[in-house]
């Protein structure tokens, strides 16, 4: 089998999505998801002006010399645009070879490791009383996971809290918005919140909690150390991870399990994190770390220390990320959960898909290949638009801070 094409398709049904589709001549098709959420043209570009022209005539079982000649041939190596042209191309090919073999990819890969994937939700409200009751909404869908994130009293806007309760979209402007930002009023106010949402929702409910990169080290360590009575999942992106020993005080001071990585694009960005067993789950995903064969690397590494997996699954991951995520998923022996934010109507119109969600689990389903597709024609309906996420500055003085 050769490789005769490859496309970049860019679509907006309702937020921007890059895709890839590869091209045979016995007529198999793959796809793969190159969504980088604000900054989605440099990846098609990456994949356009750099990738395709060298993709084209070779074998696509050759998965992993693909890959290789990838990401070493290009001289210059990792980072995020890099590793999600790679993923795209690396996604695609899986979903050639398990069309080819006539199996749900999850076979290629290993089989079925369980029955299905424990995946969990969001539960946002404007306030701690909406927050309960969006968790309370949650459990009855029959999530057995919930991540709740709140408004914070004296801030405008915070992560993870929308418009909508079933929508949340942070990618909202043309050009970046601002948000304020208060440690001390999160800090105060986020205990609290567990504290209700955990005596409303009972002992048996996942309660899991991002804070989205904010707090320095030695806060972090604090908020964990409030939060323990909670008995939480985990506590998410509890401060920047460039410096990987960060959370070496983070940990030396609560016993709240930590999860990391959903900005990692390789195996080098969590080494540390892992093999000193700083973290509990590495959140690294298919279309942001270079895509199944580069993810089952972190995997295995991660398998060595207990550490588990904990997918990112925002809905700036398309559904083709979704499809391939939940094979992966279905595998790997150190599963520990999958994030899952529902897409909008019409960008589950784009992409037909053969994932399932029950009870709080899902399922990719048994159609050979990744099981996610593109309707070419809906998405020409939904062109791109340029859309950024926002920054945060220090409410008492302005200082730009992480958003
Ligand atoms: O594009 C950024 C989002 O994917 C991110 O803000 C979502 O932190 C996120 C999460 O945990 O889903
Ligand atoms: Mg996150």
């Amino acid at each position: 089998m050769k490789i005769t094409a490859a496309r970049v398709i860019v679509c907006s049904p309702g937020r921007n999505f890059v895709t890839l589709k590869i091209e045979t001549d016995e007529g198999l098709t793959g796809i793969g998801d190159a969504t980088l959420n604000g900054r989605e043209l440099s990846v098609a570009s990456y994949l356009d002006d750099h990738v395709i022209p060298c993709l084209i005539g070779r074998d696509p079982h050759q998965i992993e010399d693909i890959w290789q000649y990838l990401y070493k041939g290009a001289y210059w190596r990792r980072g995020p645009v890099t590793m999600s042209a790679i993923a795209a191309v690396d996604t695609a090919l899986w979903d050639i070879k398990a069309k080819a073999a006539g199996l749900p990819l999850y076979q290629l890969l290993g089989g079925a490791s369980r029955t299905g994937v424990m995946v969990y939700g969001h539960a946002n409200g404007r306030d701690t009383e909406q927050t309960v009751d969006e968790v309370l909404r949650y459990r009855d869908m029959g999530y057995k996971a919930i991540r709740a994130q709140s408004g914070v009293p004296g801030l405008e806007k915070v992560y993870g809290v929308g418009k909508s309760t079933v929508f949340y979209e942070p990618a909202d402007a043309d050009l970046p918005s601002e948000h304020d930002w208060s440690t001390e009023k999160y800090l105060r106010h986020t205990p609290q919140l567990f504290d209700q949402v955990r005596a409303a929702v009972g002992p048996d409910i996942h309660l899991l909690h991002d804070v989205h990169h904010r707090l320095t080290p030695i806060e972090a360590a604090r908020l964990g150390k409030d939060l323990e009575p909670f008995r939480l999942f985990w506590m998410e992106d509890a401060t920047p991870a460039e410096n990987q020993d960060a959370f070496r005080l983070i940990r030396q001071h609560t016993t709240t399990p930590l999860a990391v990585g959903e900005v990692f694009n390789t195996i080098w960005d969590c080494k540390g994190l892992i093999e000193n067993q700083l973290i509990d789950y590495i959140r690294t995903t298919v279309v942001h770390a270079g895509g199944i064969t580069h993810l089952r690397r972190i995997a295995d590494l991660a398998s060595l220390y207990q550490v588990r997996t904990g997918s990112h699954g925002a809905t700036d991951l398309s559904p083709v990320c979704m499809g391939a995520a939940l094979h992966f998923d279905l595998w790997v022996p150190n599963f520990g959960i999958q994030e899952y934010m529902r897409h909008t109507d019409e960008t589950d119109a784009v992409f037909p898909h053969a994932y399932t969600f029950q009870d709080g689990f899902m399922h990719p389903g048994q159609v050979p290949g990744h099981g996610v597709t593109i309707d070419e024609a809906v998405a020409a309906k939904f062109p791109y638009q340029r859309a950024y996420l926002p920054v945060n500055r220090q409410q008492h003085d302005g200082t730009l801070w992480n958003w």
